[in-house]
């Protein structure tokens, strides 16, 4: 059908900022504001639930909540530690929240009265961060919520002319910050949306289409992820033809596709994850902490995403005072100490066609190099993985990436090989193949429906 709102292309992006992008595969995600302050602990009572939601789980007056703006007075603000933080990690990118759905903004919007302008020390934090990433070779993309519960104009559904009124206020206040934004910081590579769900923002999908627009003539090549998009019948993500809106799908949030679902790589995409089970802002309650995953999972989810062509934002929460709190830089350094033995596995790669996924773990490719790899997060209890190469193709020897050496195998048929895991290297183990075309003509498989 003929959509006015749709997907500005159904071609996929293949210009340098979208391959730039779709090879760092890794980014951190940060969200830090004034709910770093609180921490989800309000009035001695703590709220397990995510930090950034504490003015709903406590039912927090507006007012009170904008006035911790005079507490956040960044004593430990470093954005530069962040940013080398992020790089030692193996990130190539971050994305930080502008604004969340509080409205307080870490840069001094001339269109707000609750920024950074109105704390102890008024500065630019977002202009601070965008330039120390930018000086340690990350690329920037600014997370912004359209939901927003200080703005008296917001709505959640239109139900009267008022209402219409009202939002019709708001969007255009909206607009104006982006504007604002991709003026001021016109370096960022991307824009993040989020709190686009509402029956009101679905009901002005015209104004997500121009607002991908507008952003893209300010900022050539500027990304937006699929979160901003709803079309004229308020189908979001997809238009209602299932054409992806915006560049890149970010539907995926604390979860993954299926490891076999392959359909996944037919667009870029990002799935973004928490550290602890659910709470984006920092959070204090030691109930948060005992759910926080272990570094080796974390990487597991990184390989998970880009075998299947995606990338994986990973989301950090300061504190209050601006440090990074100790927990999350341990992480960060114990998944730096895997990526800069294991990283060519991850950056530059996806999904590795013709290899079927082996349930010990994942295969990625770079498309460039050829080179296959295979990251080992469950070891078999045979102590050996079996890979097997797409048909008319043979493994010619395998490497390790943590040592280099080759490793002994045994062939099993022409496509198969054996080979034993090292049980002391740091896990998970990386493989890389050479890989030979033993036959010019590859028999095309009969497929299995079920499977395919
Ligand atoms: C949103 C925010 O509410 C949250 O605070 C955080 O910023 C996160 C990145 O985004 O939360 C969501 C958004 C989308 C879904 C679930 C939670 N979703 O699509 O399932």
């Amino acid at each position: 059908m003929q959509l006015k709102y749709g997907a500005q292309t159904t071609q996929q992006r293949d210009d340098p900022t979208v391959k730039a992008f779709r090879c760092d595969r890794f980014g951190q995600f940060i969200h830090w504001g004034l709910y770093a302050l609180p921490a989800g602990v309000w009035r001695g009572e703590t709220y397990d639930f995510a930090a950034e939601f504490l003015p709903k789980s406590a039912n927090i007056a507006d007012a009170d909540w904008q006035a911790l703006a005079a507490d956040f007075t960044i004593d430990r603000f470093d954005a530069s530690q962040w940013a080398r933080t992020a790089k030692a990690m193996g990130a190539r990118y971050v994305t930080v929240t502008a604004k969340h759905h509080d409205g307080f903004c870490l840069w001094p919007s001339e269109f707000s009265d609750t920024t950074v302008a109105v704390t102890p020390h008024g500065r630019d934090l977002l202009g601070e961060i965008v330039a120390a990433y930018e000086a340690e070779g990350l690329a920037v993309h600014l997370y912004y919520s359209v939901l927003d519960w200080h703005h008296p104009d917001w709505r959640y559904r239109i139900e009267s002319a008022d209402d219409a009124a009202s939002f019709a206020r708001y969007l255009t206040f909206a607009q104006n910050q982006l504007r604002e934004l991709a003026t001021r910081y016109p370096t960022v590579r991307g824009f993040w949306f989020d709190g686009t769900w509402d029956e009101s923002v679905k009901a002005n999908g015209w104004w997500t289409f121009e607002v991908e627009r507008m952003l893209k003539e300010l900022i050539p090549g500027v990304l937006v992820n699929s979160r901003l998009r709803a079309d004229e019948h308020g189908a979001r993500h997809r238009d209602s033809n299932g054409d992806l809106m915006g560049d890149f799908f970010s539907g995926y949030e604390r979860r993954l596709p299926d490891p076999w679902d392959r359909s996944t790589a037919d667009h870029d995409w990002e799935a973004c994850m928490t550290i602890p089970q659910n709470s984006w802002g920092y959070h204090a309650s030691a109930a948060v902490a005992a759910t926080c995953k272990q570094p080796v999972e974390l990487i597991e989810q990184l390989a998970h995403a880009v075998s299947l062509s995606g990338n994986l934002l990973l989301n950090f929460g300061p504190m209050g005072d601006g440090a990074l709190p100790r927990f999350e830089i341990e992480i960060a350094e114990q998944i730096g100490a895997w990526m800069r033995v294991n990283g060519e596995a991850i950056h530059g790669c996806g999904m590795a066609s013709g290899w079927d996924y082996p349930g010990w773990g994942y295969y990625t490719q770079n498309a460039e190099t050829g080179a296959t790899y295979a990251i080992v997060t469950r070891m078999p209890v045979s102590g050996a993985i079996k890979p097997q190469a797409p048909a008319g193709t043979g493994i010619r020897s395998v490497r390790t990436l943590a040592t280099g050496e080759e490793v002994e195998f045994t062939r099993l048929d022409e496509q198969t090989v054996s080979i034993p895991v090292p049980r002391d290297a740091p896990v998970p183990v990386v493989f890389v193949f050479d890989v030979e075309r033993e036959k010019a003509d590859v028999p095309t498989r009969e497929v299995n429906p079920d499977v395919a």
